[in-house]
């Protein structure tokens, strides 16, 4: 099996410091954060970033300070800014990282109930008008999927040469809304991927580890981190997205899986050095 890529999912749009108070809305506190993931084992950093009072926001000032200073304390980490936002953002904030040129940033591939009366919004042309900017701009779309449609859907894409091949995916379950975090719902998603596709695993709330311990034995890579769970093991907060990162780590050692590098996980993913 290949190394296992880890990624961290420090921040989030709709996690508040009032599930935990060490979810990150500063500059100082989103690099702080990352810092910590990166430093634990993450070789990639999803990417949200927050107002000052904590407010989503797209803009692409904030996230060019908030790349910037997780650069300086994460040197060669991999970035991967959100094009997902905040349930109804309009499709142009959502866009606005992707002028920042990130070597990778997130393509949201369908519209999925997020409970209550909140809806992600994902057309079949807001999806291609995404695709096609990252195709422009050479950044490497992870392809995030909430639920076995939404794959099909990337394969119709990528048929039409909007998506290049080998394709990533984020494999979400657990959504309110989305496919259920069941080891049969993540094999049935796995196996409706191409031969040579990769893929992460993103558990929501208390099936994050449960999911991940389940995708590190199949060979795909784990998301962890505060946008898809607060607890480091139940009821209890955990103290940082390092602290979720490490236990993900744990996991893979002791199922002899070793941890990608930057580096290894540029290679894995089919993607060109940082300064190539
Ligand atoms: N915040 C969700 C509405 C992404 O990052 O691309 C969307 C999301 C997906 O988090
Ligand atoms: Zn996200």
């Amino acid at each position: 099996m290949e190394k296992l890529i880890i990624t961290a999912a420090i921040c989030g749009a709709e996690v508040t410091k009032a599930h935990n108070p060490a979810v990150p809305y500063t500059v100082e506190e989103i690099g702080r954060e990352a810092e910590a993931a990166y430093s634990a084992g993450a070789s990639i950093i999803h990417l949200h970033v927050r107002n000052d009072d904590g407010t989503p926001t797209q803009d692409r000032e904030r996230f060019r300070k908030c790349m910037a200073e997780i650069r300086r304390r994460c040197p060669d980490v991999i970035i991967q800014p959100s094009t997902g936002g905040a349930v109804g953002m309009s499709d142009e904030e959502r866009l606005q990282p992707t002028s920042l040129s990130p070597e990778m940033a997130t393509l949201d591939c369908g519209t999925c109930n997020f409970g209550g009366d909140d809806i992600f919004v994902n057309s079949e042309n807001t999806i291609i008008a995404f695709a096609q900017r990252m195709l422009a701009l050479g950044i490497k779309p992870e392809i995030e999927v909430f639920d076995k449609g939404m794959i099909d859907t990337a394969l119709r894409l990528a048929k039409k040469g909007l998506l290049k091949v080998p394709m990533h995916f984020n494999l979400v379950l657990g959504v309110t809304g989305g496919i259920a975090a069941t080891v049969r719902d993540l094999a049935y998603m796995a196996a409706s991927l191409p031969q040579d596709a990769t893929f992460t695993v993103s558990g929501i709330g208390k099936y994050q580890f449960p999911m991940a311990a389940t995708a590190i034995a199949m060979g795909g890579h784990v998301r962890v981190g505060f946008e898809d769970n607060v607890y480091i093991s139940k009821g209890q907060p955990a103290s940082s997205n390092g602290e979720l990162v490490a236990k993900a780590v744990r996991l893979a050692n002791e199922l002899g899986r070793e941890i990608a590098t930057p580096a290894e996980a540029r290679r894995i993913l089919g993607m060109r050095g940082l300064n190539e």
